[in-house]
This record gives C-alpha cells, structure tokens and sequence, in this order.
C-alpha cells in the first residue's frame, strides 16, 4: 500500500519557507517542494534521499499536501501511482509534477531542479473511451505554453472567447491576478487538439481554477455564461473596450474620459475639448481601416514594401515577419517585422533612413520613432517592462490595392483603392536578433510563458534582450531562437506553434 497522510492546507503555494518543517536552513529553490512516494522506494532509501535533497538546498515535504510542487516516484507502475494520487483528493494535482526518480537523480547532480522533460514525467494511462462518449485528456498537459504547442486551430473557441471578456472586464478594473489566471485558463484550452465537453474530461488540464470551471459549467450547461454577458451589457465595460480599440488610447485614458462622463467617440471628438495626442489623432483619422483586421495577403504586399526599402538602404540587411503573422495567423490587428543589419552597429541608422525613405514615397500616414534606448550594461537589472529598449517605430502606412494579390481587405462597397494598415518594425542590434524575434513572434501568453518557466524552473532572467543565468552569473549567447530553447532545456517550439 502507499501510506502518507494527506493534511488538505489551504495555504498558498508560493509562500516562504516557514519554519515548521525540519531541514529549513539553505533552503534554494524556494518555489520547489519535493514529496517522495515511499512506496517501492522504501522508507531507508526515501530518508536517505530526502537529506540529500535537503543537504543541495531543496524542500523536501514529509507529508503531501496541495503545497508539493513536484512528486517523485520509483518503480511504480504509472496506473497504480496515479490511482492511489488521485484518492488522495488533492485540489492541485493538475499543477504537480509527477515524476520518475530520474528528475530526482538530475536535479541532484546538477544541483538544481533541471527542467522537467517528457521523458522524467510519469504519465497518467487513461482507459480508452466508450465510443461516442467525451475525449479524455490522455497527454499529461503542461502549464507552460513555452511546453505546449498551440495552432491557430482553437477546438474551444466557446469557452475562450468568454474567458478572454472576463479577463478584459478584470483588467480594466486593474484587479491582475483573475485576469492572468482567465488568460492562462484559455491558454490551456487554445493547446487542446479536442473540444471539452464535459468538465470530467479536463481532470488533466492545469490552469483552470473553481471560476474557470464555473464559467465552463454554465456554458457545457446553458451554451452561455451569465457572467460575461452581464459584462458585455455593462457601459462601463462597453465604452472603455470602444475607446481602447482607438490606436493610442490605453486603458487608463479611456477610464479617465469615462470618469469624465464621455460615452461614445462624438463625446470625445465633440465640444467638450478633449486635447488628443498626436498617436490619438491619428487612430481616429484612420479608425475605420485600423480597426478592421489586416489579411496576409496585406501583411505579404507589406513585406515587400518594406523589403524593397530596407535592401536599397543596405543591400545585407535582414528583414523578418514576426507577430502573429509568423504563426501563420491569417489575419492580425498589425503587421510586425525585425530589421537588421550584419554589421554591428549600422543598424542605428536603419529606421530613420527606411522612414525617410517611405515619406518620400508618400506612403506614410503616421510615424512615432523612438530612439534605441539599449545598453547591454544596464541588464540584466532591465526588469520586464512592457516594451524592449531596441530602437522602434509604429507606423500607419498607405497600402494600394495593386499591391496586394487578390486584392485589398475591405469593407463591401469601399472602393477608394487603398487601405491604412499598422506597421512595427523593431531595430535590434545583431547579436540581440534572436531573443527580440523570440520576444516579438508571440504570443504575448507564450512570451508570458516562457519568462515565467525561466525565472521559476531555471533561475534565469529571459526578455527581448537577452537570457541571463541567475545560477552561474553570465549571460547566455544566442544566434537563433533553437539555441534560447536549448539554453532552457525546452523542446524547440515552431512558430506557427505558440499561438497560445
Ligand atoms: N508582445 C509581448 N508583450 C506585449 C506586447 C507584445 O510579448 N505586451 C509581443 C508578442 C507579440 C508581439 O509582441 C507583437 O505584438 P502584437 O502585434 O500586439 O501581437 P500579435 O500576436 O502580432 O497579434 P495581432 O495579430 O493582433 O497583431
Ligand atoms: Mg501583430
């Protein structure tokens, strides 16, 4: 029999080590709590293990409880482990890791918990399914997007669709931690290759908490939620979603013209004098265009303006489509690209000279270009901001009709012939290509993703410029993305993969 008490705590996870558990000092890896299964193991080997884990810095429970981040087992049969797991009625199985001894041994050579690979996870064998009957999640899924491959097919658009309102309505109330958990909750799901049907069958889906499920619940139920639909009536939320699908309104701008009692863009346009910005100026010129979603046929046309610049500027420049039209989305709020040059610090002069040159050619609407603000000797004390330091510029661009195959993305019975499109282009310096077209390529969950998994399971620092380890205090090179992955310990993820 497998014998460890369950104490059910309702503690969070990611509290400091208290000292109620022996074996506390030199504790390293704060967000680690090991439990090992004495079953086959055998109570001199478990105690042994357990003090040498403790000895490199680790936290080894003696109980299992909700706060075990990473369950170790030897020798036991995948089927039995789970069933006696599953008994033990812990509200965070999904989050565990259930691992075989091999992470155990590695992690204790290398002196830190390495990352959990395919191979150390010991998986759940679920029965086959009576036909006809709901799919059952048979692959253990990650709670990391960096370690799920997600297409732009969404199996459970029903679900996410709702779960993106809630996350919204939460973050116009700046309230992060239900937002997070609904975008990571319809992370999840956008990673599944089968439509939930019942909420049995997500008993291996991580990241859906009591809410999540409560939502899903009454959609499985009613084909709808309640709760969102009361949001998607409320004015407050209607108004800031219209004013924040302005180009250079936020969401606290659109909160103050509320709080200043403007409802509807003739409010803001109107009497009433709101000074606009320069950037707002422009997002109501274009409105119409820009709030309309751009083709990749349209992103295509683009490329090639932009390629046709940037190589009469400098013949060896790289040029690369990054945002969600590099994983293969079929239509975007934008049009991303990197620019480059081979040469090391050329590429300074590349964005101005690519501006001037689309003025000239009359094709620019609008222009905000903000200077490189990068210093390799600032990082890695960079904390994440919401933008890289490379020197960028957002655009508003001109795009004709004949430049686009099959034509422009129109409304119907729009015929002036040409469409105003968003345009990014970004500037980094070469030996920082990979980690901004990594941090570029999106999405912004799986870029959320993947700074989480290396900070928490790596102890390394991961943004747009570059990937620092916290453990040996030096910065990790890399000439393409595969080399970040690697550094992580990742299975390399394709683009057209990290629609997360
Ligand atoms: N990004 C990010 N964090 C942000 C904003 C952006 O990591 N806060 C990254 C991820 C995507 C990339 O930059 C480009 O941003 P967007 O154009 O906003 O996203 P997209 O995936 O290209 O989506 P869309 O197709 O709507 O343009
Ligand atoms: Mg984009």
């Amino acid at each position: 029999m497998f014998r460890a008490p369950v104490v059910p705590r309702a503690r969070k996870r990611s509290r400091p080590a208290d000292a109620t558990v022996s074996g506390r000092e030199g504790v390293k890896f704060e967000d680690v709590r090991l439990y090992l299964v004495e079953r086959k193991m055998g109570r001199s080997r478990r105690s042994f293990l357990t003090q040498l884990a403790r000895s490199k810095g680790f936290i080894v429970e003696d109980v299992l409880s909700d706060d075990i981040t990473h369950v170790v087992s030897e020798d036991n049969q995948a089927s039995s482990l789970w069933k006696w797991l599953r008994e033990c009625a812990l509200k965070n199985l999904p989050d565990m890791h259930v691992l075989d001894v091999g992470w155990f041994t590695d992690s204790m050579r290398e002196g830190r918990p390495v990352a959990v690979e395919t191979r150390h996870l010991i998986q759940e064998t679920v029965p086959t399914p009576p036909e006809g009957s709901a799919p059952t999640a048979q692959a253990v899924v990650s709670q990391y997007a960096c370690q799920r491959r997600t297409t732009t097919e969404n199996n459970n658009k029903i679900f996410t669709d709702a779960f993106e309102v809630l996350a919204e309505s939460y973050e116009f109330n700046e309230i992060e931690g239900p937002c997070l958990a609904f975008r990571r909750a319809a992370s999840v799901l956008k990673s599944l290759s089968w439509a939930v049907q019942c909420l049995e069958a997500t008993r291996n889906v991580p990241c859906l908490g009591e809410h999540t499920k409560a939502v899903m619940e009454e959609i499985l139920r009613y084909g709808r939620s309640f709760e969102v639909e009361k949001i998607l009536s409320d004015e407050r939320y209607r108004t800031l979603k219209l004013f924040t699908s302005v180009f250079g309104v936020g969401p606290k701008t659109a909160d103050k013209w509320y709080r200043g009692g403007l409802r509807s863009f003739s409010d803001v346009l109107g009497d009433r004098g709101i000074r606009l910005n320069r950037m707002q100026q422009s997002g109501f010129l274009h409105y119409g265009d820009i709030s309309r979603a751009v083709s990749k046929a349209e992103a295509r046309a683009l490329r090639n303006i932009i390629d046709e610049a940037v190589h009469a500027i400098t013949p060896d420049a790289v040029l690369a489509l990054t945002g969600g039209f590099r994983r293969g989305k079929e239509f975007g709020h934008d049009v991303d690209f990197i620019v480059t040059t081979p040469e090391l610090g050329k590429e300074k002069n590349l964005l101005p000279s690519i501006i001037k040159r689309l003025t000239k050619q009359r094709i620019l609407l609008y222009c905000d270009y903000q200077a490189s603000t990068f210093d390799m000797s600032k990082l890695p004390s960079y904390r994440f901001e919401a933008m890289d330091h490379f020197a960028k510029c957002f655009l508003i661009m001109r795009l004709e009709g004949s430049q686009v195959e099959g034509g422009l993305h129109l409304a119907e019975g729009d015929s002036r012939g040409w469409r105003a499109v968003r345009v990014d282009l970004v500037a980094p310096p070469m030996d920082r290509y990979a980690f901004a077209l990594l941090g570029w390529s999106g999405s912004r969950q799986f870029e959320r993703d993947l700074r989480r998994f290396a900070r928490l399971e790596r102890n390394m620092l991961l943004d747009n410029h570059a990937l620092y380890d916290k453990t040996k205090k030096e910065f990790l090179a890399a000439t393409t993305e595969r080399d970040i992955f690697a550094h992580l310990g990742l299975e390399y993820i394709e683009p057209w993969q990290r629609n997360a």
